[in-house]
């Protein structure tokens, strides 16, 4: 049984996600950034955070590989020309979006209303366009971006994707389109949804 730490609607829900694809038994708590559920263990105060064994991890990459390691699900073996790949493309999504939307984030709300500078919005906006092209290309008929193998790569990914929508990143695309469906249409992603609304509103209750 695992104990994830983490508000839902963050990156928390790559590691619920990757959990309800695993078929793994967890606990949510929904703590939000920086409170004390959450200080204890990271002093960053970052979410997500998973207590395996006893021991907390951070990080959700590095959960999600640990995880997928530990219970040989949703990855290729270390060591394999796939497994390469497979990190390449989960960077990939880590630089060329994640490292984006989330400093747009920061120019919006996370960081001190003085050091904003809502101006590198439109910057970051025209390069998540000009990555999501290349991603409709990597991804080519998919299903998913090892092709027929779901990996990690794909959640970090989806994920990505879905927070670039709710954050008003224009990457209309159809490639990408279909395939955010084909990822949100799961019923691991469903049921992560799921349970992340429910951890809210008995907490809101
Ligand atoms: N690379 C880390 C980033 C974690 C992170 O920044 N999480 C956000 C929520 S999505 C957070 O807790 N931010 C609080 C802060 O930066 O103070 C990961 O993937 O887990």
């Amino acid at each position: 049984m695992y104990t994830l730490i983490g508000y839902p609607r963050t990156r928390t829900f790559r590691a619920m996600w990757m959990m309800e694809e695993a078929g793994l038994d967890y606990h949510l708590n929904p703590a939000p950034p920086r409170s004390e559920p959450v200080t204890v263990h990271n002093d960053l105060g970052k979410v997500p955070v998973l207590i395996a064994e006893g021991q907390a991890l951070t990080d959700s990459t590095a959960i999600l590989t640990y995880l997928a390691d530990r219970h040989g699900v949703l990855t290729f073996p270390a060591g394999s020309l796939e497994r390469a790949r497979q990190d390449g493309l989960t960077h990939f999504a880590l630089d060329e979006f994640d490292a984006r939307i989330w400093t747009a984030a920061r120019h919006t709300f996370v960081l001190p209303e003085e050091m904003r500078l809502p101006a590198i919005k439109d910057s970051l906006k025209w390069e998540v366009a000009t990555s999501a092209k290349m991603l409709a290309a990597r991804i080519g008929h998919g299903p998913f971006l090892m092709g027929d193998t779901m990996t990690i790569a794909d959640i970090v990914t989806g994920h990505c994707l879905s927070w670039a929508k709710v954050a008003k990143f224009d990457i209309g695309n159809r490639v990408l389109d279909d395939y955010l469906d084909r990822l949100q249409a799961r019923p691991a992603y469903q049921a992560a949804m799921a349970k992340g609304q429910a951890a809210l509103s008995s907490d809101a209750g």
